[in-house]
């Protein structure tokens, strides 16, 4: 709820009640597994059941409450304890949203509700293709294609969608733009700028068209990045090189659990989010027991606004969560290129438009990392005739998912550590959303074009990526409170010290985990920008909630056209109190992104992380014991 302005802060989180909990979950089910195909396809046809046309958006696991997964967890309960599976769906119908629960136990529908609050659902994937197919039989657009001398059948269109801009009534809308193939792959490159379709999604119809301008469409001419079209000499200057586990790896996955060094975990698929780790864990050999950190984490919204402001651009703030789900794009992991080769993979399960199940294989891939880095070392030169050296070797368990909306490729990390640090990283890559230009040099341009030319013709719009993070940290248990730590420069006083300042700060030694941001980045619209009413999570890079199960998705559960007011900035103004209470830790990755040269044809890998570190939660090193 603060700003977090400076990297010279910590942050801790430290807990003031002590629960224990035994953490190791009983064999098979967990209360918190994705739905199965199984369970998906009796969620399709209890809902194909009950209404007649029927697309569907969401459909996901309903979680159980908290205490019932903890109380679960804890083994105190009969085994028949989580009889009761709970499926939440999304679906549209006579154009309206319904939120319709089925408990997947006693195979029935427990609620159905039209949702009649602002905003839409996520799209699905039919209808985004079925709108962009709609512009190759529209006459006025096929006239454009024709008076561009262009070639219908090497012609593609995307979907976008719109965003919200203070009007009172809107429609399921999204706007369609084109773009080249001919010669490329790499048709992002090659946008039919200046045209625009906007189509109603319930209607799958046109009903705007606007061809605005002729803009030369950029040529195909180094655009393409496909290995086959590429100097292969260049890919193979590097020697061979192999990771070898002889005996295997050295976690176990049991259904969705994971359990690797001292540390458990459970993993999940989700449409939306993607990525969920839930129930960390950490083994405390001194205390002899499992000890809680994190109940869940996940990618809850990602935002990512341009700032061009040209008819055919200015709309463009995207929701790639809420609006198009890092889970529903996420993509197959490629053996021995996305992940190594000691990798083990996981797949996940979403709904197509009519409600049947689809199936990413290899969704996740679980491997552990020896990347040659250090985890601690000392050399000791200090004692006579003696010399120390000691150093450990790093090795930490990676869970990675890549998750590819439209043009660009975001690569979702979680890693382990064995000194009970979690860490955290995003990378970006794939490629620009670049729009058309006459423009062939810098130094032709005179007016503000929003973006750096990148090629002929071809500029790249400036815009932000804005990844938040819902980290539901139970440090020790569920009553955690959130400590902001400035460092201060101290003068001294009198005759104390030669010095005449110093630093310090108010943490003691409470048990925590500490939050160690990267570099940060946060909005830079002003906050009666509609997009940024709608984005306003991007305020502040840290904010701290009390958890509600409920409270999930950043950018609101109807992301699409949101206004604003259901999201993380109007949840907090309610103003609860978190001190030593169940709290949800948000914090924001940031990018500005100004778009280079060596970002085209496709983008070089842009990384940025963060670690949640244990801070005074262990009685010393974890990784030493003595003998
Ligand atoms: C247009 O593209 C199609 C498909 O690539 C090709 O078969 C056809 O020859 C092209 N037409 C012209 C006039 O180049
Ligand atoms: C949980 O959050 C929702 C959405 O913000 C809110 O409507 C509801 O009142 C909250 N529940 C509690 C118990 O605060
Ligand atoms: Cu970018």
């Amino acid at each position: 709820m603060r700003p977090f302005k400076g990297p010279n802060f910590s942050l801790i989180l430290f807990f003031l009640i002590v629960h224990v909990f035994v953490l190791l979950p009983a064999n098979g089910f967990h209360p918190l597994d994705p739905l199965t195909p199984s369970e998906l396809n009796q969620v399709q046809t209890l809902i194909k059941k009950s209404h007649k046309d029927v697309t569907f958006h969401y459909v996901g696991l309903d979680e159980p409450d908290k205490p019932k997964v903890l109380s679960w967890l804890s083994r105190s309960q009969p085994p028949n304890f989580f009889q009761h599976r709970i499926a939440f769906a999304v679906v549209r119908t006579n154009s309206q949203t319904h939120e319709i629960k089925i408990d997947l136990s006693s195979n029935s529908i427990l609620s159905d509700k039209v949702y009649d609050g602002d905003g839409y659902p996520m799209l699905n994937n039919e209808e985004q293709t079925a709108a962009g197919e709609l512009p190759l039989k529209y006459p006025p657009f096929i006239a454009s294609i024709e008076k561009r001398g262009l070639n219908l059948s090497e012609v593609l269109c995307e979907v976008f969608t719109i965003g919200w801009y203070g009007e009172k009534n809107t429609k399921r809308a999204v706007a369609v733009m084109c773009y080249y193939i001919d010669g490329t792959v790499n048709f992002y490159m090659r946008p039919i700028d200046g045209i625009m379709a906007t189509v109603d999604l319930d209607k799958m119809k046109i009903i705007q068209y606007r061809d605005r301008l002729m803009i030369p469409v950029p040529k195909a001419d180094g655009t393409d990045y496909r290995e086959s079209k590429q100097d292969t000499h260049f890919d193979t200057r590097i020697k061979s090189m192999t990771i070898s586990q002889p005996n295997g790896p050295s976690f176990t996955i049991d259904g969705s659990n994971v359990r690797w060094e001292d540390w458990v975990l459970h993993l999940s698929f989700d449409m939306r989010a993607g990525l969920i780790i839930s129930l960390a864990s950490i083994y405390d050999p001194e205390k002899n027991e499992y000890r809680r950190v994190m109940y869940r984490g996940f990618i809850s919204e990602l935002f990512v606004p341009y700032m061009d402001l040209t008819e055919e651009w200015y709309y463009r703030t995207f929701f790639d969560a809420g609006e198009y789900g890092l889970g529903l794009c996420a993509v197959p992991l490629v053996p021995l290129r996305d992940c190594p080769e000691n990798a083990v993979s996981m797949d996940g399960y979403f709904i197509s438009q009519d409600g049947a199940p689809g199936y990413i294989p290899n969704v996740f891939c679980i491997f552990e990392r020896r990347a040659g880095d250090v985890m601690w070392r000392h050399t000791e030169l200090g004692i006579p005739g003696q010399t120390v050296t000691e150093v450990r070797p790093e090795t930490t368990l990676v869970v990675r998912m890549v998750s590819t909306v439209g043009n660009y490729d975001y690569i979702v990390d979680w890693e382990f550590k064995q000194t009970g640090i979690i860490k955290v990283t995003v990378g970006m890559t794939g490629l620009l959303e670049v729009r058309g230009s006459v423009y062939t040099h810098k130094d032709q341009i005179q007016e503000e074009v929003y973006g750096t030319i990148l090629a002929e013709n071809t500029i790249g719009a400036h815009h932000d990526h804005f990844l938040i993070f819902s980290l539901d940290l139970d440090v020790d248990g569920d009553a955690n409170s959130f400590i902001k730590s400035n460092l201060k420069t101290s003068r001294v006083n009198g005759n104390i010290s030669p010095r005449k300042s110093y630093w310090r700060t108010k943490v003691g030694n409470y048990v925590g985990y500490r939050l160690v941001p990267g570099s940060v980045a946060r909005t830079l619209l002003s906050d009666d920008d509609y997009a940024q009413i709608r984005g306003a999570f991007t305020k502040y890079n840290v904010w701290v909630t009390l958890y509600n199960k409920t409270e999930k998705w950043a950018g609101g559960l109807y992301a699409d056209q949101s206004r604003g007011d259901d999201n993380l900035a109007t949840w907090s103004l309610r103003n609860r109190d978190i001190e030593n209470k169940d709290i949800v830790l948000w914090y924001t990755v940031g990018f500005h992104h100004v778009p280079c040269q060596e970002d085209f044809p496709v983008m070089p890998m842009l990384t940025e992380s963060f670690e949640l570190r244990p801070t005074n939660f262990f009685e010393h090193n974890p990784r030493l014991i003595e003998r």
